[in-house]
């Protein structure tokens, strides 16, 4: 089985940052393939390819495999520049970033996980919250899940009301008053998106009634989506090892890039060095060779269980590198 445009995505259907690469691929109408991943570890299909970052999406583009949706919309624009989804102007370039960090850093997300309404199946399953709990680093014990929630619920007001009462306050369709939804949507859309579908809100403090900008933009993207979904490919499914097959047989999607020399971290090209996000998932650190160090991306090189080559790649917002005989079992 082979991955149309050599793109195989490693996701589960309910992980709201797949969602921002599943929407930006129905929206381009990119031909992709999925790998679908379990929620929880063991994901043999991942470790068959020697990643150890544990979240959800990767994205392999070949034998290249991409960590983070940051660094994979990045590429994505870059791969497919016909149609791209991302702003053009200086103002709404720092518009679409800010969006971007403020949702995925800011503690957007951070604040609608723990919103998380505690009769939700999945909660009460201890695989899963164990999962969670070395994941993140905090209780995710119904208790405490349910003490933190008022607290959560006064962010994620001011969240909306942010959204309500300034970017969407002159009525636009669109965050940045475009025909069609951009990726600033999308940086900008996700947790709301997920909140209302998982009927996580309380309906007295965050409802239609108290920003009914917000949740009219939230029905017109969902609509944009159905309508591109009518004409948008299906990704074809893969099995785990079809995926790892393909992977492995793969060429590189992209040349190897260069290590800045001016770089603050001091590292040469060729360095055994161990690459991990520092917000989440910081237990799982991936050990290869320096290929890319530049501004916004660092890139090692390490072998699939297979023995073949792979490069995987990580931004460097949230993400430490260190070298690999220093001790950085410390840091
Ligand atoms: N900054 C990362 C965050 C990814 C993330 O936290 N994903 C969640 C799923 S929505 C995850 O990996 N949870 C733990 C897991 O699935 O193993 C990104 O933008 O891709």
């Amino acid at each position: 089985m082979s991955a149309p445009n050599d793109i195989i995505l490693f996701h589960y259907p309910f992980s709201p940052y797949a969602r921002r690469i599943t929407w930006y691929f129905t929206l381009r109408g990119i031909e992709y393939a999925q790998c679908v991943q379990s929620p929880v570890l063991p994901r043999p299909d991942l470790e068959a390819l020697n990643v150890s970052y544990r979240r959800i999406p990767v994205l392999s583009i070949g034998r290249d495999i991409y960590c983070d949706t940051r660094l994979i919309l990045r590429k994505l624009e870059e791969r497919f520049p016909d149609g791209r989804l991302g702003a053009t102007s200086g103002e709404q370039k720092a518009m679409e970033r800010l969006l971007e960090r403020w949702t995925v850093d800011a503690g957007v997300f951070w604040r609608a996980a723990s919103l998380l309404p505690s009769n939700l199946p999945i909660l009460n399953d201890p695989k899963f919250t164990k999962d969670r709990e070395s994941f993140t680093g905090r209780s995710w014990d119904k208790k405490d899940m349910d003490r933190a929630r008022p607290e959560s619920v006064v962010h994620i007001r001011d969240a909306f009301e942010l959204l309500e009462t300034t970017l969407l306050a002159d009525g636009r369709d669109w965050v940045l008053k475009t025909e069609k939804p951009t990726l600033a949507d999308i940086e900008a859309i996700w947790p709301f998106d997920w909140l209302v579908e998982l009927q996580a809100l309380p309906p007295n403090v965050i409802s239609e009634k108290q920003f009914p900008k917000v949740f009219a933009w939230i029905n017109r993207f969902r609509e944009a989506l159905k309508s591109a979904r009518a004409s948008a490919p299906k990704p074809v499914t893969l099995k785990g090892p079809e995926a790892v097959n393909f992977i492995n047989n793969a060429e590189f999607a992209e040349q190897a890039g260069r290590v800045d020399e001016n770089d603050p971290l001091g590292l040469k090209p060729g360095a055994q060095v161990q690459v991990w996000p520092i917000d989440s998932g910081f237990s799982h650190k991936d050990q290869g060779q320096l290929v890319t160090l530049v501004p916004d991306e660092v890139t090692i090189s390490k072998k699939t269980k297979e023995g073949k080559e792979i490069h995987l790649h990580a931004p460097r917002w949230g993400f430490r590198i260190v070298e690999a005989t220093d001790g950085s079992s410390r840091l």
